[in-house]
C-alpha cells in the first residue's frame, strides 16, 4: 500500500493527501512530530536525506518533494489527464510545478509560516511576492477555468493550497476574483479534502 510521511498542517504535504484523494488511492499516512523533530530521525533521515516532509513510498520506490510526488502519483495512477505523457502538455503543466516550489513557496508559503510558526524571515518582501504571483495567477486565469489544457492538472493541484491557505498569511484575496472562482472550482471536484480532514 503507498505510504505517506506527513505532517497535518503542511501545505506541501496536503498537496500529496490531496492528489491521493482525487485518485482515491488506498494509503496510509504516517504522521511524523516535527516538534519533536521526528523528521531529523536516523530512521527518517534514512528515507530522505533532506530531513523533509512529504515523502512517499510505494513498494521499493520512495520520492520525496511535494511536485515530485504529484508528477509520480499522476503517471502512475492518474491516466494521461492529470499529467500527459507528450512534451507540449507536460511542459505547460510542468512550469507550474516550478512556480509552486518556487514564487509561490517564497511568497505564500513564507507569509504563512511567518505568521502561524513564526519563521524567521522578510515578511514584506514575501507579502509583496504573494501580491506579484497573485495577481499574475489572477490574470492568467481571466480567460481560464483551469492553468493548463482546460481541465484540472497537477498544475492546479500544486499551486492550490498556499494560495487557498492565504489568510494564514494575511494575504486577503479580495482583489483576485478568477483566483477566488478556480479555488472554488478546486473545492468541487470529486474526491477533493480539505487540508485537515480529521
Ligand atoms: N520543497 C519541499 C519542501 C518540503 C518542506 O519544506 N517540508 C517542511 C514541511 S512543509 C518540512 O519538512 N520542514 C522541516 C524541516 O525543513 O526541517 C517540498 O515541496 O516537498
Amino acid at each position: 500500500m503507498l505510504k505517506l510521511y506527513d505532517f497535518a498542517l503542511s501545505g506541501n504535504c496536503y498537496k500529496a493527501r490531496l492528489m491521493l484523494s482525487l485518485l482515491n488511492l488506498e494509503h496510509k499516512i504516517i504522521s511524523l512530530d516535527l516538534k519533536s523533530s521526528e523528521h531529523k530521525s536516523l530512521e527518517f533521515l534514512r528515507l530522505n536525506l533532506f530531513g523533509q516532509v512529504p515523502v512517499l513510498v510505494d513498494e521499493n520506490t520512495m520520492i520525496r518533494e511535494s511536485q515530485a510526488i504529484l508528477v509520480y502519483l499522476a503517471r502512475c495512477y492518474g491516466g494521461n489527464s492529470w499529467l500527459p505523457s507528450e512534451a507540449e502538455p507536460m511542459s505547460l503543466v510542468m512550469q507550474w510545478l516550478f512556480t509552486a516550489a518556487h514564487d509561490i513557496q517564497q511568497g505564500l508559503a513564507a507569509a504563512r509560516a511567518y505568521h502561524l510558526v513564526g519563521r524567521q524571515l522578510d515578511i514584506e518582501t514575501a507579502t509583496q511576492r504573494s501580491h506579484t504571483i497573485l495577481t499574475a495567477i489572477n490574470q492568467h486565469l481571466a480567460r481560464r477555468q483551469w492553468l493548463e489544457l482546460n481541465c484540472p492538472t497537477i498544475a492546479d493541484i500544486a499551486c492550490f493550497p498556499y494560495i487557498a491557505l492565504a489568510a494564514d498569511g494575511k494575504i486577503a484575496l479580495d482583489n483576485y476574483a478568477n483566483v477566488t472562482a478556480w479555488l472554488a472550482r478546486i473545492k468541487q471536484l470529486p474526491g477533493y479534502v480539505e487540508l485537515l480532514s480529521l
